[in-house]
């Protein structure tokens, strides 16, 4: 059983939005193609409360794309973006929403930030989505969505830690800083994650 795992196609992430990913509209086509072929498709959303400890605005004096450390982590501060409840937040009305058999929120928690699907970025706690997947029963997850070095590569990495085989389609994600992307992929492939283009699926 496989699945495809749609992360974060949310409008604050779009041409447009609040921390918007270069091109980031161009995976909508090919996510919204894939999931055809899939048996289960399932998405994220990042959402934050308004005052959450990754945006530049919760932190006097700041501004975003500084670092800081947040939770005992190193972070990003961003500009405020997925903010709960607000267009920002919301999926692109452009994404195929119909076969979406369940969305994982994650950001929730104003003292942590998380990029994973899976986990918070101190591993503190799970979304529920490897039991989820486990109990679906998912051998392998491809990933997709937004934003590539970010989001989409923390979830494919812990995507492998919890033993799924794990496909990484390029076509179908945008990263922030293609430099940073770069050294994600090769962290992908050296732990035994794969990395396709759509057509090859
Ligand atoms: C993301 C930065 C902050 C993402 C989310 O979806 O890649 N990046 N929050
Ligand atoms: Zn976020």
């Amino acid at each position: 059983m496989k699945a495809l795992l749609i992360v974060d196609v949310q409008y604050d992430f779009l041409p447009g939005g609040a921390l918007a990913v270069p091109n980031g509209d161009k995976v909508i086509p090919v996510i919204n193609k894939l999931q055809g072929i899939f048996p289960l498709v399932v998405a994220t959303q990042d959402w934050h409360p308004p005052d959450h400890g990754s945006f530049a605005s919760a932190h006097k004096g700041r501004e975003p794309f500084e670092t800081t450390t947040l939770g005992g982590l190193e972070q990003i501060l961003w500009p405020d973006h997925c903010v709960q409840g607000t267009r920002g937040a919301a999926f692109s009305e452009d994404l195929d929403m119909n076969a979406v058999e369940a969305i994982f929120r994650k950001g929730l928690d104003p003292a942590i930030d998380s990029y994973s699907g899976f986990f918070d970025n101190g591993k503190k706690k799970t979304t529920g989505l490897s039991d989820y997947l486990q109990g679906k029963g998912v051998k392998t997850v491809y990933v997709t969505g937004l934003a590539a070095d970010f989001c989409v590569a923390f979830t494919a990495l812990d995507s492998i830690g919890e033993r799924f085989e794990t496909v990484l389609v390029e076509d179908a994600t945008r990263p922030i800083d293609p430099e940073g992307f770069g050294k994600m992929k090769s962290s992908i492939r050296q732990k035994g994650g794969k990395i396709v283009q759509s057509a090859a699926i």
